[in-house]
């Protein structure tokens, strides 16, 4: 697949705002910092278009980026960020949940996962309500540039042999890097075998 015209279309800080047309939506959520907005850059190739930042929380509301007229990449804000608010610590907010499990536009989802990390529970947890709630989802393991090739093979089989507990059939896993342009076109193509179904 090529991305020949990448343009924001707005965003909506409830889901009654999302677009009313009936293009699908492909988006991507992950803990705060994951590196969600850089990937969705990178898949682009324009570094400007959704708001990168060091510091966690960055992306606060849904953010549909109208792909070749014909379908949106999503940018969701980040799960699992301390200082949102007491009492959505640990959990995740009205605006995701509402999002992923009530929003009809939502084709697929990619889940975002820091490849140097160990299973976080919160990931897990997310993963375990996407299953429940029967949302189709893939894995995308980010900053694959911090290990070595011997490094990622191990937490990729550490993730999935987690998973494997819980799960029999498990979900589809990518690898990228935004800073190396690593996973670019394998993760366009599996978007267009999505988009085919
Ligand atoms: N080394 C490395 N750093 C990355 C990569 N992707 C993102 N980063 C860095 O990680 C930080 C967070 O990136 P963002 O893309 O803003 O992350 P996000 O998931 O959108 O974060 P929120 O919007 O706050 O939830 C930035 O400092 C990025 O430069 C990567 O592939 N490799
Ligand atoms: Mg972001």
């Amino acid at each position: 697949m090529q991305i020949s015209k990448a343009e924001f279309k707005c965003s909506s800080e409830r889901i009654s705002q999302v677009p009313k047309d009936d293009l699908r939506d492909i988006a991507f959520i992950g803990r705060s910092n994951v590196g969600k907005s850089s990937l969705i850059n990178l898949l682009t190739g324009r570094p400007g278009l959704a708001k990168v930042s060091g510091t966690p929380g960055k992306t606060r509301l849904v953010n549909h980026f109208r792909i070749n007229d014909s379908w949106y990449l999503v940018d969701l804000p980040g799960y699992g960020y301390a200082r949102t608010s007491k009492i959505q610590r640990g959990e995740f907010s009205k605006l995701i949940t509402d999002y992923v499990l009530r929003c009809e536009k939502l084709h697929f989802l990619f889940v975002l996962v820091d490849i140097r990390l160990e299973p976080q529970r919160i990931d897990l947890r997310f993963i375990e309500m996407l299953g429940e709630n029967g949302v189709p989802f893939a894995i995308i393991f980010t900053k694959a540039d911090k290990l070595s090739k011997t490094q990622r093979e191990k937490s990729i089989e550490r993730f999935r042999t987690t998973l494997a507990e819980q799960w029999e059939e498990l979900p589809p896993m990518l690898v990228c890097s935004s800073e190396k342009g690593i996973g670019r076109e394998e993760i366009l193509d599996f978007i267009d075998s999505v988009l085919k179904v």
